[in-house]
């Protein structure tokens, strides 16, 4: 009878319900813990002017910025090889979008704070802030700041001779019309984690003391850059070239003449990849590019170490934000979405897997804040040589975890919306795709694991020493709550249980410690985390869901390396096992 009533092609065929959207509201006006974390830490004089100018950013992204981000992963980069009268181009073209993300970012300074140091020490924190707002938004512009950020940073770290102050000047430029960006180009076919062994490229002097470059960089992301700092090894007056480390050197490269037009580099094609689809990723034939070497002869690597310290820093704001996006809009959506006879933020099981991934984030920011801190501290002059120390760990310790984690929360809060977490024009898919590179670049987990062995090791374990000396000291001044205490006895047992094992794997064969480092890097970072938590909730400003987070984040293992070293898992057997068990 009713169907007989209803109106031939009348709307009501399609239904009259449809699901109220999850809105993007102002991040930083969201964001209760980064407000908290700013009173707790930033003196006032320097916490008011950096909060007002992120509420107003806060709100730009919501009204501009979001919907160019979007473009830019509606409308990706293609090449042009040639153009229409079969002359070869090599254009990489870019959607409007993309530009308008260029100036945004040189008049928000989101390279140039970092570099004029405003607030001192804070400098780095209200800079990584702002990032972190931006990252979700940006369309992955944030992937060519990060490159840029850590060009300016070697720059200034070799010394801005007469050869790089233009290129320097531009990289921290707030002026659009100036305002450049660069390449980080590492990888080549061969190796991409292993640079020593994989580099090819070779630089052959000219009479006026330039170089130019012969090589086939692999992966060169966001590729419409201005200039590129990358590796080559310099060809002897006998033709020959040193292999490994110690014959790579450090070269800087202008890419493109007065014409806009690419000077001797060939692209052979844009990767076609999962994600980071916003950003042109090429790869790259040197046919002669004129270079400048701006290390000493064999110093490429650790002279392009320092550009790796802001990337994987800047890798780890990706993460964090990714993480603290998903949730604010997951947690939006759950007051719309009414399924079962309530909302879902009335079903407890919902709640309490976003309480999860939100403790993730939390020990995630907190960490990502600390790092960003001593930075600041080590630019401005003021860093002890434990904070140093600090820094040089926590880095690589923050950006391998985090980006594990921003992984899988994004992946778990892709399904906080259901099937529409799925759906491509909902925009939630591209966080997982972009997700999931950021445990791959600027080093893969395993790589940034040695990494921290490295680093332990060139210190003489002195890093590892700061690393204890800071966590108790943390854990000391946040004793006296008895709320905190379980979480509290958490983080000190397992720094004690990491303490035996540092001291019984010191006379184990490196074999052992190269099997432990994934699980140590772990350890690490939860334990530290653990400690920010606590430090963090035994503020006088702190709330109880403050002292809630940091027990749940102590309620998981915070000693893996341990745990495991117990079952016998680094021994040379348990390799040889593994290797049977995977290959089988
Ligand atoms: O992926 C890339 C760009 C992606 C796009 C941008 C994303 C931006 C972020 C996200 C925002 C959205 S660019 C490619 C990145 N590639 C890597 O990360 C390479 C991964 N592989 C490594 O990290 C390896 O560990 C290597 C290449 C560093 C290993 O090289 P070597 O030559 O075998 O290492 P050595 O011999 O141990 O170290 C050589 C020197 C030493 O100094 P000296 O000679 O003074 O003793 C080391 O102490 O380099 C120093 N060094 C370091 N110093 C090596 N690593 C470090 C470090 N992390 N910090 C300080
Ligand atoms: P491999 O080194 O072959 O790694 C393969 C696997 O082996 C990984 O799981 C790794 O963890 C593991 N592994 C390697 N060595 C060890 C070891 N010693 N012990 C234990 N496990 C190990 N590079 C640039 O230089 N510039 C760029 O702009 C750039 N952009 C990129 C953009 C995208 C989207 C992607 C995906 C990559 C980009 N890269 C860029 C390259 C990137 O930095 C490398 O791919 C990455 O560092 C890994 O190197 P690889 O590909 O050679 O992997």
């Amino acid at each position: 009878e009713e169907l007989a009533e209803r109106p031939l092609f009348s709307r009501s065929a399609v239904g009259t319900f449809f699901q109220e959207r999850p809105v993007l509201k102002n991040p930083f006006l969201e964001d209760a813990l980064l407000h908290k974390y700013l009173r707790r830490t930033v003196p006032a004089q320097v916490r008011e002017p950096v909060a007002a100018d992120l509420a107003r950013f806060g709100e730009r992204l919501v009204s501009e910025v979001h919907r160019l981000g979007r473009q830019c992963e509606e409308d990706p980069p293609r090449l042009q090889q040639y153009d229409a009268w079969g002359c070869r181009v090599d254009r990489i073209v870019t959607c409007p979008a993309w530009a308008n993300m260029k100036e945004i970012s040189a008049q928000e300074g989101l390279v140039a704070a970092g570099y004029e140091r405003t607030y001192g020490e804070w400098s780095r924190v209200y800079q990584m802030s702002k990032l972190y707002l931006y990252s979700p938004s940006a369309g992955l512009y944030t992937c060519p700041l990060a490159m840029t950020d850590g060009a300016a940073k070697v720059i200034e770290s070799l010394g801005v001779t007469e050869t790089v102050e233009e290129a320097f000047r531009r990289l921290t430029s707030r002026d659009p019309q100036r305002f450049w960006t660069s390449g980080q180009w590492m990888t080549e076919r061969k190796g991409g984690s292993d640079v020593a062994s994989g580099t090819e490229t070779v630089a052959q002097l000219q009479p006026d003391a330039s170089y130019r470059l012969y090589g086939f960089k692999w992966f060169t992301s966001a590729t419409d850059a201005d200039m590129t700092l990358t590796l080559a090894r310099v060809v002897d007056t006998h033709g020959r070239t040193l292999q490994g480390s110690r014959g790579l050197s450090l070269f800087f490269a202008t890419l493109r003449d007065q014409h806009g037009n690419l000077k001797d580099i060939e692209v052979q094609r844009l990767k076609d990849k999962l994600g980071t689809r916003q950003v042109p990723t090429a790869e790259l034939l040197l046919d002669g590019l004129p270079a400048q070497r701006i290390s000493g002869e064999g110093r490429g690597v650790a002279s392009i170490a320092s550009m790796l310290t802001i990337t994987r820093i800047h890798n780890t704001v990706s993460a964090v934000a990714a993480m603290r996006r998903i949730i604010q809009l997951g947690r939006e959506y759950a007051t719309k979405r009414f399924v079962f006879g309530k909302f879902l933020k009335d079903h407890a099981l919902h709640v309490q897997t976003m309480a999860r991934m939100e403790v993730e984030t939390r020990g995630a920011f907190l960490l990502l804040m600390e790092v960003c801190w001593l930075l600041g501290r080590e630019e401005v002059g003021s860093a002890s040589a434990l904070q140093l120390h600090l820094l040089r760990l926590l880095t690589p310790v923050a950006k391998l975890y985090t980006g594990k984690q921003a992984i899988a929360v994004v992946s778990e809060g892709l399904e906080c919306f259901g099937g529409q977490g799925y759906m491509e024009d909902t925009g939630l898919p591209a966080m997982l795709r972009d997700a999931q590179v950021l445990s791959i670049w600027e080093g893969t987990t395993n790589v940034l694991s040695l990494d921290v062995l490295r680093g332990v090791a060139k210190s003489r374990g002195q890093v590892l020493e700061a690393f204890f000396t800071d966590t108790k000291a943390k854990l000391k001044a946040a004793t006296g709550n008895p709320a905190l205490a379980p979480a509290l006895t958490a983080v000190d047992s397992a720094l004690h249980a990491l303490g035996g094992f540092v001291q019984r794997s010191g006379q184990k064969p490196s074999a052992y410690a190269e099997l432990a480092a994934r699980d140590l890097a772990y350890t690490l970072a939860r334990i530290y985390m653990g400690a920010l938590l606590v430090e963090h909730a035994a503020w006088e400003g702190a709330t109880h869901t403050d002292v809630y987070a940091a027990r749940r984040w102590c309620e998981q293992d915070l000693c893996p390396v341990v745990t495991k070293a117990e079952t016998g898992s680094y021994d040379p057997e348990d390799a040889a096992e593994d290797t049977a068990l995977l290959y089988e």
